[in-house]
């Protein structure tokens, strides 16, 4: 292992996506894998700019956690919002105490929750990402569509070691605590509707779900303005319009994609439906969040989603 070494945990297609980003910084990168170790080389697809596929190359160690060794100083954790305590503490003792920890996972509180268990001078990086990207095997990984990313410290900086400058360029904010609510606000517009109604990203924006679409973000914007609202002050500036274009334009950005939560319910996986609606559910008094709280009910019970389909129309 070199000194620059990136261990991105999670071959996923975020994981995937961002492994190739940091090896093309030129350093060394290693993905854990939680199962299927691939051999080869990490394949990414694109669209070029006259829409003709492309496919570039990446030599990138695939490893599984037995495979660990030594310590890292970089780690990003690339996981679902419920694994990513667990998943840092699987490769806690792989981590250099002065080291940085960033995160790139949906949802609100699990990134938090991980502070409680760095270790001494490790600086937490939280990051968020509106990129679309569709796994298609355990090395290979497509871009479904344009979108913004964003790190920022979520703990007191260290200067001793990687303190006030994420080792990554243009992606580093000053309020990271913002982003991630407005991501949030994102994630909870679209991954619903799209698991429930099993369509595509764009397709939120079409007749008939349009219409759920336009009420569950105005149902948002009121309640980020509630005094109650454990970030009201964060997001006070924003207006219903303003979080209508935001949602929206990464609805177009990324129409062609199946969102996370739609691939995870498709393929019998669990959702973060309890760090995306749970936490507006939570967050909210009875009848506060009526859409919301459809959502949440609708993605824990999905054996009856026929039945929330229609109620939610
Ligand atoms: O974050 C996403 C997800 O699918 O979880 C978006 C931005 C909606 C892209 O699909």
């Amino acid at each position: 292992m070199t000194k620059d070494e990136w261990l991105v945990v999670g071959n996923g297609a975020i994981g995937l996506l961002w492994a190739s980003k940091l090896r093309q910084l030129g350093e060394p990168v290693t993905v854990l894998c939680r199962r299927d170790v691939p051999s080869g080389l990490l394949t990414v697809e694109d669209l070029d700019e006259d829409g003709s596929q492309q496919s570039s190359e990446y030599d990138i160690r695939f490893i599984s956690k037995e495979q660990l060794e030594g310590k890292y100083t970089k780690v990003l954790l690339c996981t679902k919002a419920f694994d990513l305590v667990a998943a840092y503490l699987d490769i806690r003792k792989h981590t250099k105490k002065r080291g940085l920890v960033a995160t790139l996972c949906n949802g609100l509180g699990a990134q938090h929750d991980l502070i409680a268990h760095l270790k001494k001078h490790q600086n937490l990086w939280a990051g968020t990402t509106s990129e679309g990207a569709q796994k298609l095997s355990a090395n290979r990984v497509k871009k479904t569509g344009l979108g913004d990313t964003f790190f920022g410290l979520l703990t007191d900086a260290d200067e001793n070691f990687f303190g006030k400058e994420f080792p990554y360029p243009g992606v580093q904010c000053e309020n990271i605590e913002r982003r991630l609510i407005e991501k949030l606000a994102i994630n909870a517009v679209i991954n619903p509707l799209t698991a429930i109604f099993s369509v595509r990203n764009g397709q939120v924006l079409e007749t008939p779900i349009r219409g759920i679409f336009d009420a569950a973000v105005a149902e948002l914007a009121q309640i980020m303005q509630l005094s109650t609202f454990k970030y009201a002050e964060l997001v006070s500036d924003l207006s219903q319009d303003q979080l209508h274009n935001r949602i929206a334009n990464v609805a177009r950005l990324t129409s062609l994609n199946c969102s996370s939560m739609f691939e995870d319910i498709r393929n019998h996986r669990k959702t973060e439906n309890e760090y995306i609606s749970g936490f507006f559910h939570r967050q909210t008094s009875s009848g506060q969040a009526p859409i919301q709280d459809a959502f949440y009910a609708a993605l824990n019970d999905q054996s009856n989603l026929e039945m929330h389909k229609k109620k939610l129309l």
